[in-house]
């Protein structure tokens, strides 16, 4: 079921029909990351990733129980936080899920109204509305569960104007790694237990006012071997977008299954990146050492110029380089899109990345789908998981 588009400007309009403004979202504001070494995750994802070091906060600024660093890269901020001592309720959720995200944080106008909203239908809370002040003023946050034991915090920032959070301290480090041309979060995907998908849809139908603007079934997400469920959420402006995926029955296991084993339950699988310019990106994530999956064969880059139609004349990336750097490529009826996606960035095969780059395309790559997952299939095999 696809709702109208009444445009294709990104704004503060409403551009699909059905979606309750109840709850406005600006955008994202942060993701935090629970981690088992806060510092040595922060360095991997400046290094690697060309994140910039924006803020801090642990013992040196009167923190006692955890360290949390903040990066940031054009409109991305990620904040890696680690727990302290052995009583912090961090080492729960490290122990059950290993280093993953725990906060999908959502800018809003009003933090006390988003909670307020959210929890009256349905919303479980995790934080009451909080205000936290320091001498660069004061920010509002509040926050609720979603699926799992991952939450969305509310953060109203419209009185404040230092580098993140009161409570942090800005950054400024001698280590600078150039950025790699990250420009903000696309999407955020969850995955969760099966039967669970429309469950977590009506979740964010009623709770968020979202509306399901894409949905992809197990005919036509699936692989000799593995099979899954996925369906697009989108809030009224279309900047926040949450696919949920469930795992499916197939002749073996569906990598659904895998990441919620190793998970421990249902939670974040990855996250996407957009960027401007994917040839460069991924040509520097690689010199720096991101892994990504390994290439689709010859025969998919062959069937190109079949899948993208009319757009192939619009495309301006050279095939041969695209395909040198294993970088998907499929079109929609605005559109055509490039994609590529990392290995797990964890030990347990759980959390992933996506970069991408959308030259008019609202999709989310679904003429890709067999591709990627027979990518991913051919690294359980590895890991004994398929
Ligand atoms: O977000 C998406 O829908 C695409 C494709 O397990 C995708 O990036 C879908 C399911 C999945 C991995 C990628
Ligand atoms: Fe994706």
């Amino acid at each position: 079921m696809s709702k109208e588009v009444k445009s294709v400007e990104y704004g503060l309009e409403k551009i699909f029909e059905g979606a309750q403004d109840f709850l406005p979202l600006l955008g994202t504001d942060y993701v935090e990351f629970y981690v088992g070494n806060a510092k040595q995750a922060a360095h991997f994802y400046k290094t690697a990733f060309g994140y910039q070091s924006l803020a801090y906060a642990g013992l040196e600024t009167g923190v006692r129980d955890r360290a949390s660093y903040v990066l940031k890269q054009d409109k991305i901020r990620l904040v890696l936080t680690t727990p302290l001592n052995e009583d912090s309720p961090i080492n729960e959720h490290l122990k059950k899920h290993g280093d993953g995200v725990k906060v999908a944080a959502l800018w809003v106008e009003d933090a006390r109204s988003a909670f307020e909203e959210t929890t009256k239908r349905g919303a479980r809370p995790f934080m009451e509305p909080t205000v936290e002040k320091d001498e660069f003023g004061e920010v509002v946050r509040s926050g609720i569960y979603t699926y799992g034991e991952t939450v969305h915090i509310f953060v109203e920032r419209k009185n404040y104007n230092g580098v993140f959070l009161p409570g942090y301290k800005e950054w400024k480090s001698d280590y600078n790694p150039a950025p790699t041309g990250l420009k903000y979060i696309d999407h955020m995907v969850g995955n969760v237990g099966w039967g669970e998908m429309n469950t977590w849809v009506k979740w964010y139908e009623d709770v968020m006012g979202f509306v399901n603007f894409l949905s992809f079934d197990d005919k036509q997400i699936n692989t000799e071997y593995s099979a899954l469920m996925s369906k697009v959420m989108s809030n009224g402006n279309g900047r926040i977008k949450f696919p949920i995926n469930e795992p499916a029955e197939g002749k073996k296991k569906s990598q659904i299954e895998e990441y919620l084993e190793f998970y421990g339950g249902p939670g974040i699988q990855h996250v996407a990146i957009a960027t401007d310019d994917i040839i460069k990106t991924v040509s520097e994530l690689k010199s720096r050492g991101v892994e990504f999956l390994s290439a689709p064969p010859r025969s998919y880059y062959e069937a190109i110029p079949s899948r993208l139609g009319a757009h192939m004349d619009m495309m301006k990336e050279d095939l041969n380089e695209i395909e040198k750097l294993a970088i998907m490529v499929d079109a929609d009826e605005e559109g055509y899109l490039l994609q590529i996606f990392t290995k797990p960035v964890q030990d347990r095969p759980t959390l992933f990345f996506e970069i991408i780059q959308r030259m008019g395309a609202r999709g989310f790559g679904a003429g890709n789908f067999k591709a990627l997952f027979e990518s991913i299939e051919r690294e359980q095999e590895k890991r004994g998981t398929l």
